[in-house]
């Protein structure tokens, strides 16, 4: 019994405070607000202001093979990306897939791309993707390769994405030279 009385106190305390804040002193809610507040924005955007959800690599043995995931922007202001690197080749580029003459065709966007403020940029097989070329050597699942985002404000984002076999959209690709007549 002298145990439970404390506890129950000590509860009530707890969800009175959680729970109500306008029983207490006018002073006392901004105080205890920003308090309660600020530790968890600031985990927030320290921990993930750039996240990348499902990151994987195509498993092949040619000189080309892409990589895919879910861009996420946890802030308020788009992020315009101008550029890809890896480890794994000096050629990596930011591709899109296009319908042309009937077939699916990819080719390096003009522009890169924007993850809108507060939202999500899908890369996914037969969309849009980060193409790895020039491959020397076969990227080999269960392996990892590490990617790097480059801004238009120069920060980046760097991530390990791991290699898995996939058989589905079989792009070709569009050599820069043919480009011209896709931008009319
Ligand atoms: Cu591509």
């Amino acid at each position: 019994m002298t145990h439970a009385l404390p506890l129950s106190l000590v509860l009530a305390a707890a969800l009175g405070v959680a729970g109500c804040t306008s029983t207490v002193p006018a002073t006392t809610p901004e105080t205890s607000a920003a308090a309660a507040a600020s530790p968890s924005v600031s985990e927030e955007s320290a921990a993930a202001e750039i996240t990348i959800a499902d990151p994987w690599v195509k498993a092949t043995d040619t000189e080309m093979t892409g990589a895919f995931g879910t861009l996420g922007n946890n802030t308020d202001a788009d992020i315009h990306v101008v550029a890809v690197s890896s480890t794994l080749t000096d050629r990596a580029e930011l591709h899109e897939t296009v319908s042309q003459d009937g077939s699916m065709m990819m080719r390096e966007m003009a522009d890169g791309f924007v993850i809108p403020a507060g939202g999500q940029f899908v890369l996914e097989p037969g969309g849009n993707h980060l193409m790895l070329m020039d491959l020397t050597t076969p990227v080999e699942a269960g392996t990892d390769v590490e990617l790097t985002l480059e801004f238009e404000d120069g920060g980046t984002f760097s991530w390990l994405a791991p290699v898995r076999t996939f058989a589905g959209a079989q792009e070709e690709y569009i050599e820069s030279t043919a480009m011209p007549s896709e931008t009319g």
